[in-house]
């Protein structure tokens, strides 16, 4: 099984693809944007991601890796296309079947096909039975069930971190769940040649099951973090400091409040199980509910930090759903941006400002623009450059100094020293003493 077919070409699939071009495999990367296309057969990429463009280029520049708006044959198919969800929070899979319907001429027996993308439990046969019905000449009449096809199919979900890919790509341990053994045992031996971690075979729906879970044991983990802040807040104590001491406890992990949680997996995937388990799933969807009120308790908490100032002008530094990344999707910064931007529309001016991002849908500013004459900074990201800010400078070209920390980024008792006015989300100590 030399060629390899990935369809899909944002965070995880051109990471996948370059790993597999540059460790023996000859890889066809298939994505409907042309433009994406383009630049990746230029040996460049379109996203940021440490180690990325290296990758890319050698994988190019060897002829092991070519993109495509349309697939080919290949040994193995590996689907990497988003799952948002829709309006009713219920998985949008529409882009798996659609990735399934393009490979459907290339597909013979013994291909294997891969569903990477992060899917609602069972999907993974669903793909099986749609290629069984629109290729019926690929079922093995001795075999029944899913497994009644030549063409063999699997879950390998990804579990890397934005940031980190290409070393979590080879370094984590994986899960990998076929629709029988012997397809659980090609994929395996398929990703075993750019995994390091330990791979762990299960069936697919397992597989399906455990990735949510991960992401769900995440997203409720924040929710509980987020809940005792808010509480903290309100009892005149430093939620931060709690958090930090109770994890001190051998046994306790309770990961760190913020303006809510963003990105297009741990604010998503938990829907999956609430949409397909409504009644059993009671924790997970209060869990999802309060992580989505938080920006609107953020806006309220600047809302009454400025309200004495007159026509003010607000800085929002941040609009990464995350420290140090660009990716802006299901960004709670974005959120807390656009809420202000409207609730004070002619009584404020509100700006935003990010290093990391790129999108040409937010009037983003250099950081020195956005925070010149503004009476409050709100820090909603967590990239490492915000903390080489210098306070003393930054007061210099502000009017008034109000800094809002909704990550407890920063030196507080350094902006203090500059004569800010700093509030931590989570902290309710400050107002006590
Ligand atoms: N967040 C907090 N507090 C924390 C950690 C995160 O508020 O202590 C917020 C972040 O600011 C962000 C959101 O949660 O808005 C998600 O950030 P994240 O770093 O938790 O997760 P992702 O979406 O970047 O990556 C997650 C990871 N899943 C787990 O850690 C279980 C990653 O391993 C997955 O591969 C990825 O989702 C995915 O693609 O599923």
């Amino acid at each position: 099984m030399k060629n390899i077919c990935v369809i899909g070409l944002g965070y995880i699939g051109l990471p996948t693809a370059s790993l597999f071009a540059n460790n023996g495999f000859h890889v066809l990367g298939v994505d409907t944007n042309p433009e994406i296309v383009e630049v990746i057969n230029k040996g460049k990429i379109h996203i940021e991601e440490v180690g990325l463009r290296t990758l890319v280029e050698a994988a190019v520049s060897s002829g092991q890796l070519k993109a495509a708006s349309e697939p080919a044959n290949a040994d193995v198919f590996i689907i990497c296309v988003p799952t948002p969800f829709k309006e009713d929070k219920k998985p949008d899979v529409s882009y798996v079947f659609e990735a399934a319907g393009s490979i459907l001429p290339y597909l013979r027996p013994g291909n294997l096909v891969v569903v990477e993308s992060t899917v609602p439990p069972g999907i993974t046969e669903k793909v099986a039975d749609f290629v069984a019905k629109k290729r019926a000449d690929l079922i093995e009449a001795k075999r029944k069930g899913a497994g009644s096809l030549n063409v063999f199919f699997a879950h390998c979900p990804e579990r890397v971190l934005p940031g980190k890919i290409l070393k979590e790509l080879v370094e984590n341990d994986r899960v990998i769940g076929g629709l029988g053994v012997e397809a659980t045992r090609l994929a395996c031996e398929i990703y075993g040649r750019i995994v390091s971690g330990r791979i762990y075979q299960t069936d697919a729906t397992t597989a399906e099951m455990v990735k949510l879970a991960e992401n769900t044991f995440r997203d409720v983990n924040i929710s509980l973090s987020n809940e005792l802040a808010l509480i903290c807040q309100k009892l005149g104590i430093n939620g931060w400091e709690v958090i930090n001491l109770a994890n001190k406890h051998p046994r306790v992990r309770i990961l760190n409040p913020g303006p809510g949680v963003g990105g297009h997996c741990i604010a998503v995937d938990p829907w999956f199980i609430v949409s397909e388990f409504p009644e059993e799933s009671q924790v997970i969807k209060a869990a999802r509910l309060r992580n989505d009120a938080i920006p609107e308790l953020v806006v309220k908490m600047i809302m009454g930090l400025i309200k004495k100032e007159t026509k003010p002008k607000i800085a929002c530094l941040g609009a990464a759903y995350k420290g140090n990344v660009g990716d802006a999707r299901n960004s709670p910064a974005v959120d807390i941006y656009r809420m202000l931007a409207a609730r004070l529309k002619g009584k404020a001016e509100v700006v935003i400002s990010d290093m990391h991002v790129e999108d040409s849908k937010l009037p983003l500013q250099p950081v020195d623009d956005a925070i010149n004459k503004a009476s409050m900074i709100v820090l909603l990201a967590d990239h490492e450059e915000y903390k080489e800010l210098d306070p003393v400078e930054v007061a210099k070209k502000m009017k008034g100094k109000i800094l809002l920390d909704t990550r407890n980024q920063l030196d507080h008792s350094r902006w203090r020293s500059a004569g800010f006015d700093v509030h931590l989300l989570g902290d309710g100590s400050a107002r006590r003493s």
